[in-house]
């Protein structure tokens, strides 16, 4: 007899692609048939089966207060009442935008849009059109959304499916877009030397997370600060990612170094469909209406999408809060290493803050050719365990686990004794 998610996704395929609205999901990586989910509520997921999971999935980032948090889900409720959506200006979008720009310094004006890849696709426009260049330059390994010109040697579903570039993208768009290493400020000046005053920008993700947790090296950062400001091009970090996850203000709180744009998603919409661009108003001036670089959007600012990220980043102002996330993450680090160490599995485990990933390589991890060294049918054994036992992770090697306020130590105490068994020489022989 078929489980309820086995058909579900069996129907799901004659209507979706894959049977799914994002490749990840459909566990093309690891095998097997992706849960149904129903229902979350804190720490936990619910499937169609009735199956229980602790979740660090997190909707892939969004989710840092749990799964419907009272304050969101009252915040979505009363906007809903008072209508959808009106594509007319409303007073929620300068709270959202008041709250973010008094959150991360280097953002003096802003647009908020519904999808990072809207925000990175925007942001890249708006350098070019600010610096009148065509090149720009990404790492190799990161992933910055679908947008045509970034999805080349891209992250994540890229990545996971072992398709670094996508059909479709026609090579005038990729030659624009120029590849350095992540972690090697060589390549990055050889590229801006090779294209004298070509290159509108460099856009990074501050802490890659899309070729799993790659934090950067201590000089990288300023050193790629500098040598943007010395090209005359433009820094864009892009902070869909760790913008309100690794602190309040971001990565470029965390390691002090200032972008001229920065893109911002996941977080801010706390659930919903919310996304941004900002950064140097002289910059953002460049945006339609009042200048030349065009970029609109029905539900941008939607009033639901609006409430539901006041709410989080209201919630993530209290005082502890960041606190709470690197005890929950180091907890949980610690234990997944004894585990790993227990059962003699070579595991790196790369972590910042309540946002991690355990490789399976011995490691260091420090760029994409160290991270795809990783064993993917081990990560696949281990992964497929851990769900067996109510842990759901992220279904791709190349992905990061995003831990809550909502998790307990208990969760994660739970979490630990799963990986010991999940790492374990019956579950994974080799490694
Ligand atoms: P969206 O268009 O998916 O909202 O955001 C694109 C994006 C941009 N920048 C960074 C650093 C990102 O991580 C993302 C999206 N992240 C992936 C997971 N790594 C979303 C999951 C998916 O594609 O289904």
């Amino acid at each position: 007899m078929p489980s309820r998610s086995e058909s579900l996704f069996q129907e799901a395929q004659t209507l979706l692609p894959g049977g799914v609205n994002s490749p990840v999901r459909a566990f093309g990586a690891v095998g097997g048939v992706p849960p149904f989910i129903e229902r979350g509520q804190g720490s936990r997921i619910y499937d169609a089966d009735g199956r229980e999971y602790i979740d660090y999935v997190g909707s892939w980032g969004p989710l840092i207060l749990g799964h419907a948090d009272p304050r969101v889900v009252t915040a979505v409720q009363r906007a809903a009442e008072r209508g959808t959506s009106f594509g007319a200006p409303t007073e929620l979008e300068s709270r959202l935008a008041r709250l973010v720009i008094d959150a991360v310094a280097s953002i003096e004006m802003l647009r908020f849009v519904s999808s990072g890849t809207e925000a990175c696709m925007s942001a890249i426009r708006v350098a070019r059109a600010f610096t009148s260049r065509d090149k720009i330059i990404k790492f190799e390994g990161c992933y910055h959304g679908h947008a045509d010109g970034l999805l080349v040697r891209a992250g994540s579903g890229g990545l996971t499916f072992g398709v670094p570039d996508s059909a479709g993208v026609p090579s005038g768009y990729a030659n624009l877009t120029l590849v350095a290493r992540y972690n090697d400020v060589e390549s990055v000046r050889a590229l801006l030397e090779a294209n004298q005053d070509e290159v509108a920008a460099i856009i990074v993700e501050p802490v890659a997370a899309n070729m799993g947790v790659v934090p950067p090296a201590p000089e990288f950062l300023p050193a790629v600060r500098r040598l943007t400001s010395a090209h005359g091009a433009l820094l864009v970090f892009d902070e869909v990612i760790t913008g309100f996850r690794v602190a309040y203000g971001g990565a470029q709180e965390l390691y002090g170094v200032k972008p001229d744009l920065t893109c911002l998603g996941k977080i801010i919409g706390g659930g919903l469909p919310v996304a941004a661009y900002g950064g140097r108003r002289d910059i953002m001036e460049t945006v339609a209406p009042l200048g030349p670089a065009y970029q609109a959007g029905t539900l941008s600012g939607n009033p639901l999408a609006m409430s539901a990220g006041i709410a989080t980043l209201n919630a993530l102002a209290e005082p502890g809060v960041y606190d709470r996330l690197e005890q929950a993450g180091a907890r949980l680090e610690a234990g997944l290493r004894r585990a790993a160490e227990d059962s003699e599995q070579s595991i790196y485990i790369a972590r910042l803050g309540s946002v991690l990933t355990a490789f399976f390589t011995p490691g260091p991890v420090t760029d994409f050719a160290s991270a795809v060294a990783s064993d993917k049918h081990r990560f696949a054994a281990y992964f497929h365990s851990m769900l067996e036992q109510g842990i759901y992770l992220a279904p791709s090697q190349f992905e990061a686990a995003f831990v809550s306020l909502a998790h307990s130590s208990e969760d994660i105490d739970r979490t630990i004794e799963a990986a010991r068994q999940a790492l374990s020489r019956r579950n994974i022989p080799g490694g």
